[in-house]
């Protein structure tokens, strides 16, 4: 590809075309301008989101060798990108909060002061596009024009970034309509920080994929502004997913009355055909879209898919909660994905699709553990080395992922892109526990489920960069997502309880991981998760019993339906088992985890914890 063929986007051919290219808006205008005075690009292009942009912009990554087109014959208009081996997941401890008082950022969060923040960006912005092209990418979070929709604009010095924001949000032309006609809009920058001219006016070699040491994923929650630099990986670059869908849209749900939320979105479908929608919260890699896509074992139930990572929330009209996905599309963890585990992944993965870090067959395919019980006898690792199964080390990057539009899941609800959202029934709060947390437990009240969500620990998994296994606290799966102080938030989750009131959906927490005593999971999983969604819809019906525990609702002995299960007493009594001593202990570590946040945790959360003692002491 030429440059002149993709000029048609260019500043260079704006006055042949004024009307359409780009916008009018004359703050979007400067706000580039200023952006490009910075970072000094070769060229400005305004993404306008169609088709033939991506054409153009994936045959540009192929001829520069930065993606490989997979062959059409089995993954038609697919690629593959390999990331540098140091960018291959969030990084957590270059993620900052920069509002201007550290107690709003809490301790869970890095906060740096806003001022020196900015003077530092401006330092390694200076220049940092010089030589390549920079992208204005307008996208919309949600249904175009939508209720509960929110715009934004990122500007990117990476093709890979422009094209993976065009599956993952609505992008293109329609949004710059909605901000002439003076929508709020979101200003997100980022730069891989690899600039194509050195500091004294040298040309330097382009890379397979370019980055940098140093990062920066900087959020300044108070102008509702992010700056991204140094990675081009997902979570990181893709602005408008975690930087802003959580961690600024979380700030804004906080002043303005809802919630944004680490969560997937569900349609269950029960034999009778009345419907349920399900939110829950699961931290990284720890099953959101395979919940999300799940396909249930027990006759007669259907689940359908409506977002996978993401839902904002807000009381409507009726005083019930509704939820959007605000995301167009998946972004999801390849390894564990396969026909058993996951066939509706594998379906919705047939074509159209970005690949990045997997292994590559040498049809042209690609492959990941997990996808196939069959091991290839010979592949191209994620860094592009030959591997054999005598190799020794994984084939796919454990946080290898996918990225494809939801509209291509074949159990995608009618309703996931309605402009309204959806009623939610039922929330779930889990996390990846091996041992204590057993499969299923209602919370009795909303103020219990928020205890629930506040107190949730899990094993970290390769989602982010550190130790895999470790436990850690991660409060309603938003630890490294919460845009503001911890303790405020759930403060914040308290009062949204009071507006719902007893139209607050029921609160369940649950735990697919738990181990027995070979290590192995007591739970079979999956799609077999359908028998706990169908007692879950039991309780909102009213219909399933349960049994009282210090740590809330469990289900009683036969209402949870095992029909057809292949599963022994010992392993149902062990994944139900409430081990007092532990709790005790676990009730402990909650009161050392609370006190960091002092006088900010709501006093509905300490008393909680006083009753869970209470009624442990008492059992
Ligand atoms: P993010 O995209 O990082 O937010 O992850 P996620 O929460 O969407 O996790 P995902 O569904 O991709 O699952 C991550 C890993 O957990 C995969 O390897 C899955 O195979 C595995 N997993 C998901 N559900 C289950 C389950 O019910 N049981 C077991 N044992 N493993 C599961
Ligand atoms: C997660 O880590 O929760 C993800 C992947 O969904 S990322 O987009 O990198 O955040
Ligand atoms: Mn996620």
């Amino acid at each position: 590809m030429t440059i002149s063929e993709f000029s048609i986007g260019t500043e260079a051919s704006d006055s042949a075309a004024p009307a359409r290219r780009g916008t009018t808006d004359a703050a979007l205008r400067a706000w580039v301008d200023e952006i490009a005075g910075l970072t000094k690009p070769d060229e400005i292009v305004w993404c306008d989101g169609s088709q033939h942009e991506a054409d153009l912009l994936e045959k540009q990554l192929v001829a520069e060798g930065k993606l490989i087109k997979l062959n059409p014959e089995w993954r038609p208009n697919s690629y593959l990108a390999r990331t540098d081996p140091s960018d291959v997941a969030r990084v957590e401890d270059r993620t900052f909060i920069c509002s201007t008082y550290e107690e709003d950022a809490g301790p869970t969060n890095n906060w740096r002061d806003p001022r020196e923040m900015r003077t530092e960006l401006t330092e390694v912005f200076d220049g940092s596009m010089k030589g390549r092209t920079m992208y204005v990418v307008p996208f919309s979070m949600g249904p175009l024009g939508g209720p509960i929709s929110q715009l934004g604009v990122e500007i990117t010095d990476s093709p890979y970034v422009v094209l993976s924001m065009g599956i993952m949000t609505r992008m293109g032309d329609a949004v710059y309509r909605l901000i002439e006609a003076g929508e709020p809009w979101v200003r997100t920058v980022h730069s891989v920080g690899y600039p194509l001219v050195d500091g004294v006016g040298h040309r330097r070699a382009e890379i397979e994929w370019p980055c940098n040491d140093t990062k920066y994923i900087v959020q300044f929650p108070d102008s509702r502004e992010i700056w991204s630099f140094g990675s081009g990986y997902g979570g990181n670059a893709l602005l408008a997913k975690k930087c802003f869908a959580l961690r600024i849209a979380s700030v804004m749900a906080r002043d303005e009355g809802w919630l944004a939320e680490h969560m997937l979105l569900i349609k269950i479908t029960s034999p009778e055909g009345k419907s349920y929608h399900v939110a829950a919260a699961f931290p990284s890699a720890c099953g959101k879209t395979n919940l999300a896509m799940l396909r249930p074992t027990i006759p007669g139930w259907t689940v359908e898919t409506i977002g996978d990572d993401i839902a904002w929330m807000r009381p409507g009209e009726d005083g019930r909660l509704y939820a959007i996905n605000p995301e167009a599309g998946f972004f999801g963890v390849a390894p564990g994905t396969g026909e058993t585990t996951n066939p509706t992944a594998v379906q919705t993965l047939w074509g159209n699709t970005i690949f990045t870090n997997v292994a590559l067959r040498p049809d042209g395919d690609v492959w990941w553990e997990g996808l196939t019980d069959e091991i290839p006898e010979e592949l191209t690792d994620w860094q592009g080395n030959p591997w054999t199964p005598a190799s020794g080390r994984p084939a796919a990057h454990p946080n290898s992922r996918f990225t494809v539009a939801a509209a291509q899941c074949p159990q995608i609800s009618d309703d996931w892109d309605a402009h309204d959202g959806v009623p939610i029934d039922a929330i779930l709060f889990g996390g990846r526990r091996a041992t204590n947390v057993p499969l299923v437990a209602e919370a009795r009240s909303w103020k219990h489920g928020v205890f629930m969500g506040a107190t949730i620990s899990s094993e970290k998994t390769a989602a982010a960069e550190g130790t895999v296994g470790e436990l850690r606290r991660d409060p309603f799966a938003m630890l490294p997502f919460c845009g503001y102080n911890m303790a405020d938030y759930w403060g914040h989750w308290v009062k949204m309880g009071r507006i719902l009131g007893t139209n607050a959906p029921k609160i369940f927490q649950v735990n697919w991981f738990r181990k027995g005593a070979d290590g192995s999971f007591l739970w079979p999983g999956f799609g077999e998760n359908s028998r706990v969604l169908e007692w879950i819809v039991g309780r909102v019906e009213g219909t399933a019993d349960t049994v009282e525990t210090p740590i809330g609702l469990l289900p009683a002995s036969d209402s949870l339906d095992l029909d057809g299960l292949d599963i022994t007493d010992e392993a149902l009594e062990q994944l139900f088992d409430v081990d007092r001593d532990s709790w005790l202990a676990e009730c402990e570590l909650t009161d050392e985890y609370f006190e960091q946040f002092g006088d900010r945790v709501p006093a509905a959360l300490k008393a909680e914890l006083a009753s869970l003692r209470y009624h442990l002491e008492h059992s």
